[in-house]
Formats: C-alpha cells, structure tokens, sequence
C-alpha cells in the first residue's frame, strides 16, 4: 500500500487498487457457482450442458423456476470461495490499514448482478443506513465494466460533505427516484429537487466518474461517498463483489445501549435508521 493510496482515500474518497484479485481466485468462484447450477439443474430434470456459461446456466434455471434461481443467488454468500476472498488477509489487511483499524466487521458481502433482462443498477446513492456510521466498501467486477458498458459509477470527494439528508435518502436506494446516473448525464434531472441543496450542486454530468475497471481490479471507497451504477448493457451478466468493511469505534450498534436496529443479515441486526444516525452524526 503506497502513501498515495491512504492521501487519495481521504482526499478522492477512493482508490482503485489494478489486478489485485487473480484469474485463480474468480475462476474458483465461478467453478464452485457451476458445480452448484450443475447439481440444481440435474435432480430438477433440466436440459442443460455442463460446458455451457455461468451465465446460460443462470438464465436456464431461471427460466425454470425463479425461487431456485434465488436460492442459488441466496448461497453464493455462504460458499467457501467466495467467502475465503472477502475475509483474506490480503484485502483486510487494505481495509485496516485505509480505516486505521485493527478490526472490521464485514457485512453485505454478495455477488451483485446487472443484466439488460434483469436491471438491478442503482441511483446515486450513499451507503447510509448500515450497522456503522463509516466504512469501506469494496466492489470488484468479474467483467469489464466502464462508462460504455454500463457499470459502478461515483462523485469524488462527495464524502467530505458527511451524511446528506435527502427527500429519499431514508429509502433504499433501489426505491429513489432521483439520481439516476443515465438521466443527470442526459440533463433530465437539471430542475430536480433534492431537498438538499449540497446534492443538488454535487449531482451534476461533470461530477460523475466511471472508474475503467478489468476483471480483477478492486475499487474501495468510502460509505459517504455518493456512487451509483447504469446498467450493463453487454451481452451477460455483469458480476460483481462487493463488501462492506465497518470501523468498530464508528458502530453504535456495539456502543449505544438504547440503539435501535433493523435489517437482519444472518442473524445480527445490520441496518440502523436515520433517526438513530442522528444521534451520532452530522446529517446536513
Ligand atoms: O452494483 C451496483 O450496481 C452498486 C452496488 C451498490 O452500490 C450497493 O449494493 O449498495
Ligand atoms: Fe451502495
């Protein structure tokens, strides 16, 4: 880790760390998730080929039945690939050192997906409302993705302005209806209104950067930074990690004995509400 890293993280609010994941390490995962569809799709009856795609095999069980194409989306978060990844040494080590932690709490950790058939890109957003009021993020296609072929997408030094209060921010991100990168690029959002006038200057075409990203690179930013993604519009699925690394001495949810949480994520409360965020933050 170079001193540059630890200036941009606090500087830009993010850095991008090229071919830090190796072809070893996702072709693992990719194996494991075909063994997975492999087995599904034979004790359900289903044609199929084993040399077919990750992706064809997706779209067969999908077509098949839409819950096991969820269960199968479900348990890729427990698969031990996937998982021996999210917790190494080598991307923690990063993530204490750019936090200045000698611990983390790790939650969110999923292989996120965006498809043209099966839109699930984002507004931009901040990663408000989880179990700690700062953290690292961590997102790294399996694809190549970009400004043409849709991908992440985020607004350097946006965290600098703290949490910002929004007429959306207390809903998920999936649910906001401002902030659409496609549409602020394209100047429809020119006579938005934000509720905040901060967002209001920072959601603009100029401020919005798409990170040049190869399968393997690791993007890490900060949860105040404002980062959202446009679909991919590639033939398949647009894989992603991603995982969200907490700092504990910025979890209140440890801290605060009246702290009220929701969310459950394995069995720990993983979401915390703005009202509660208000206590312990600046929100402007
Ligand atoms: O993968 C994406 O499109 C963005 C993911 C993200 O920001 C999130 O899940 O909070
Ligand atoms: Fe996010």
């Amino acid at each position: 880790m170079k001193k540059k890293h630890l200036e941009n993280f606090d500087k830009k609010g993010f850095i991008i760390l090229k071919k830090f994941i190796s072809k070893k390490e996702i072709n693992e995962i990719f194996s494991q998730m075909s063994e997975i569809l492999d087995f599904v799709l034979t004790k359900n009856s289903v044609k199929f080929k084993k040399s077919m795609s990750i992706d064809e095999k997706y779209f067969i069980l999908k077509k098949y039945s839409k819950n096991l194409k969820g269960h199968f989306y479900d348990v890729i978060r427990i698969l031990d690939s996937f998982n021996n990844l999210v917790y190494s040494n080598k991307i923690t080590s990063i993530i204490k050192k750019l936090l200045n932690q000698k611990s983390v709490l790790i939650t969110n950790h999923r292989l996120r997906t965006d498809h043209k058939k099966e839109k699930a890109n984002l507004p931009l957003h901040q990663e408000v409302n989880n179990i700690s009021t700062d953290s690292a993020l961590i997102f790294c296609p399996f694809v190549k993705t970009n400004k043409k072929t849709g991908g992440i997408c985020l607004i350097p030094s946006s965290h600098k302005f703290g949490w910002l209060k929004t007429n959306e921010s207390h809903l998920s991100a999936c649910d906001h209806k401002l902030g659409i990168p496609e549409n602020i690029l394209s100047n429809k959002e020119k006579n938005a209104d934000y509720g905040n006038s901060i967002v209001k200057k920072l959601f603009t075409k100029e401020n919005i950067f798409f990170p040049d990203l190869d399968p393997g690179d690791m993007l890490i930013f900060r949860s105040k930074i404002f980062h959202g993604s446009t679909n991919y519009v590639k033939k398949g699925l647009r894989w992603s990690l991603i995982a969200n690394y907490h700092r504990i001495d910025k979890t209140p949810y440890l801290s605060n004995k009246d702290f009220k949480s929701t969310g459950m994520e394995l069995g720990i409360p993983m979401r915390i509400s703005q009202k509660n965020l208000k206590l312990m933050n600046t929100i402007v």
